[in-house]
């Protein structure tokens, strides 16, 4: 049974074999988390995302979908790139957020990781309200049947911290 942890802070700071990014189809960066791990992270992961772009992802990475990547100057073995769901008042978008995380941890147990941090996806530019997001990923993980020991959510902020915490009660 995959054991669930929470930490509040900058992900990019986190030491585990997988860090998850929050990035966007494009692969090529952003804001957020997304430009954390490209700062931080260094040249490195821009330069594996461009290939991937030139190779099997020529339209980009999908939404609910997830790949790897080195994690360069990171204290990880790799960077896993998933593409969250922008948030919809009209649409139920819920699946593709929950395939983010089975599809991460689909990845990192391909990898023979032990620990995954992830941000809490979708949440930020992508507006997604946190309280439902944190109920999406705490569920999807407890479902997933993933070999990982560890899944570490990393919260940027305190307000994103108490939602996972009251969600893991
Ligand atoms: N460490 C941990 N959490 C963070 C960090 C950090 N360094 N920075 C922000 N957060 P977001 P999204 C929190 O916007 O909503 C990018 O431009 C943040 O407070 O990173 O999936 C991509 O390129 C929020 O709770 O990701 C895409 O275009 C959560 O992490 C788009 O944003 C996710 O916020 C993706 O948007």
């Amino acid at each position: 049974m995959v054991r669930i942890t929470l930490v509040q802070g900058d992900i990019t700071a986190e030491k585990a074999d997988v860090i998850v990014n929050a990035a966007n189809s494009s692969l090529l960066g952003g804001g957020g988390v997304d430009g954390a791990v490209h700062r931080r992270g260094g040249p490195e992961i821009l330069a594996a995302c461009r290939a991937l772009r030139a190779s099997r992802y020529g339209k980009g990475l999908a939404t609910g979908q997830a790949v790897a990547t080195t994690a360069g100057r990171l204290q990880a073995g790799h960077v896993v790139h998933t593409v969250g769901p922008v948030w919809s008042r009209e649409e139920d978008r819920s699946a593709l957020l929950a395939s983010c995380y089975r599809e991460s941890l689909r990845v990192a147990d391909e990898l023979g990781a032990r620990t995954v941090a992830f941000p809490a996806i979708s949440t930020g530019v992508y507006g997604w309200p946190i309280d439902d997001g944190a109920r999406i990923a705490v569920e999807t993980v407890r479902a997933s049947g993933t070999a990982v020991e560890e899944v570490r959510f990393v919260l940027f902020d305190e307000r994103a911290y108490a939602a996972f915490e009251a969600r893991l009660a």
